[in-house]
C-alpha cells in the first residue's frame, strides 16, 4: 500500500502513517495500553492541538472529568510545518527525539518530561504533559525570574553531556552512539539557517528593512565570517557529545520549582558548547529585548542583573556538575591542567555558538518572540540591533575569554547601533 504522505525526504515511509487530527488522536490514544495507567477506558478524552513549533505536530489530550489526568503526544510531519509541504523532512527525526529523550529522562529525570511510549509507525511520541509549566521564552518576555534556573540547567547541561561523552562512554559504545544519532537532515537545518543563510542573500532571511545597513555590514565584515565558519566546522565535525541541538528557551518550560527540557529532535553527537550556547545566546537575546519591552531604567537594569546573573550561574552549576566526571578520569591521560584547558575551550565554543544562535534569530528564517514580538518597528530594530552587535562582540572575542565573568562582560558592554544615531553606536 503506497502512503499518500510519502515523499523524496521520506521513500519508505510506515504504509500505516496518517498526521492525527484533535479527533482521530483521541481514537489513537484509546488504543494505546501503554496509557491505561492514566486513561480510564471507555472515558470521554479532549484533545487541543497546541504546536507552536515549526516543525511538528503537539497535542494535549485530557480526561474530561478530571483534566489533570493528561498527556502529550508529539507527532512528525513528512515536511517542516513552518514552510509545509514544499519542504520535505524525514519522519524518522521523531525515532532521533524519543531516543533522545529516553537517554535524558535516565540521566536527569528530573528535567526531563517522562516519556510513554514511542510509535515507529506514526512517528510520534507519548509523554508527560507539562500542564503546570509555561515555555520559559513567554515568561521571559513578561521580566518572570525563574530561581532555580541556573541550578537546573547547569545540572542538566552536565549530566546529558558529560556522560554521554568519550570521558564516560567506553570507546566502542561512543561509536555506536554516534552512529545511532546521526541526523544529517535536521543538522543540515542548522548548517544552514544558523551558521550559513544569515551571512549571506537569500530569500529565506527574515530581518526587518530597518536593520538593513547592519545586515549588510555583518554580511561584508570578512573577520565575521572567518570566525562563523570556525564554528560551523565545529558543528560539524567535533563529536564531543550528544547534544540536545536545539535547546533555546522554546524548547525549556518552567515554573518557579522545575525546568523540563522539551523537543530534542535535533540531538546528535556535536559540540557541547553548541547547547551550552543555545541557552546563553536565548539569554541574551531576552537581554536585548528589554532594551524597549522595559522602558523603566531601573527595572530593566534589574532584570537585565537577574539575566547576567543566571548566565554566570549557570555555568559554574555546569563546572561544578561536571567535577564528578573529571575525577572519574586517569589524571595521567588526563592532567589537570587539560582538564581545565577542556573546560575553557567548552565556555569559548559557547560564546561562539551563543553568537551564532543570536544572530540568527535575528537576521534568518526563524525569529523568536522576544525581539520579532515587538510590534513597533523602530523599538524593534532597536533591540535587534543590539542583539546583532551582542552576537558579534561574543564571537570575535571569545578567544580573549578566560571566565564566565568575561564573556557577561563581553556582551553587556555592547549598544544598539539603531537608529544610526552617534549615541547609538558602538
Ligand atoms: C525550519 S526549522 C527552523 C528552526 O526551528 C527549530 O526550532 C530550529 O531552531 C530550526 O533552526
Ligand atoms: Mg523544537
Amino acid at each position: 500500500m503506497t502512503n499518500q504522505y510519502r515523499n523524496a525526504m521520506n521513500p519508505d515511509l510506515s504504509p500505516n502513517y496518517r498526521p492525527l487530527d484533535v479527533k482521530s488522536v483521541i481514537d489513537y490514544v484509546k488504543t494505546r495500553p501503554e496509557l491505561r495507567e492514566v486513561f480510564r477506558e471507555g472515558e470521554e478524552l479532549e484533545a487541543a492541538e497546541v504546536g507552536d513549533g515549526n516543525l511538528n505536530l503537539v497535542f494535549r489530550i485530557w480526561a474530561k472529568a478530571d483534566p489533570e489526568r493528561t498527556v502529550v503526544l508529539k507527532q512528525a510531519l513528512p515536511y517542516v510545518r513552518l514552510v509545509g509541504s514544499d519542504w520535505p523532512m524525514p519522519a524518522d527525526r521523531a525515532r532521533i527525539e524519543a531516543q533522545a529523550l529516553e537517554i535524558e529522562y535516565r540521566l536527569v529525570p528530573e528535567h526531563t518530561p517522562r516519556p510513554y511510549f514511542y510509535d515507529p509507525e506514526m512517528y510520534l511520541t507519548a509523554m508527560q504533559n507539562l500542564n503546570h509549566h509555561i515555555i520559559m521564552r513567554k515568561g521571559l518576555i513578561k521580566r518572570v525570574r525563574y530561581p532555580h534556573f541556573a541550578e537546573h540547567i547547569g545540572r542538566f547541561l552536565a549530566r546529558t553531556l558529560g556522560m554521554t561523552s568519550d570521558l564516560v562512554l567506553d570507546y566502542r559504545t561512543k561509536k555506536e552512539e554516534v552512529a545511532r544519532f546521526i541526523n544529517p537532515e535536521l543538522c543540515k537545518i542548522t548548517e544552514d539557517l544558523v551558521f550559513t543563510e544569515p551571512y549571506r542573500k537569500t530569500e529565506r532571511n527574515a530581518y526587518h528593512k530597518e536593520l538593513e545597513p547592519q545586515v549588510l555590514a555583518f554580511q561584508a565584515d570578512e573577520a565575521l565570517h572567518v570566525e562563523m565558519a570556525k564554528m560551523k566546522e565545529k558543528f560539524m565535525t567535533h563529536a564531543q557529545a550528544l547534544i540536545h541541538g536545539d535547546l533555546h528557551t522554546g524548547s525549556i518550560m518552567v515554573n518557579e520549582r522545575e525546568t523540563f527540557v522539551i523537543d530534542p529532535e535535533f540531538a546528535f553527537y556535536g559540540p557541547m558548547g553548541f547547547d551550552i550556547g543555545a541557552v546563553i545566546g536565548n539569554l541574551f537575546l531576552n537581554y536585548a529585548a528589554h532594551e524597549v519591552r522595559t522602558p523603566d531604567p531601573a527595572e530593566r537594569a534589574d532584570f537585565r542583573k537577574y539575566l547576567t546573573d543566571t548566565v554566570i550561574d549557570l555555568w559554574h552549576v555546569f563546572e561544578r556538575e561536571f567535577q564528578p566526571i573529571w575525577d572519574q578520569v586517569d589524571p595521567i591521560d588526563m592532567p589537570k591542567r587539560y582538564q581545565e584547558d577542556y573546560m575553557l575551550r567548552v565556555l569559548q565554543d559557547s560564546a561562539g555558538m551563543g553568537a551564532a544562535k543570536m544572530m540568527r534569530r535575528i537576521i534568518g528564517l526563524a525569529g523568536v518572540e522576544d525581539i520579532r514580538g515587538i510590534q513597533d518597528p523602530e523599538e524593534r530594530s532597536i533591540a535587534a540591533s543590539l542583539a546583532l552587535n551582542i552576537g558579534r562582540a561574543l564571537l570575535l572575542e571569545r578567544e580573549k575569554m578566560r571566565s564566565i565573568e568575561d564573556l557577561v562582560e563581553v556582551a553587556t558592554a555592547c549598544r544598539p547601533a539603531y537608529p544610526w544615531k552617534d549615541e547609538y553606536l558602538n
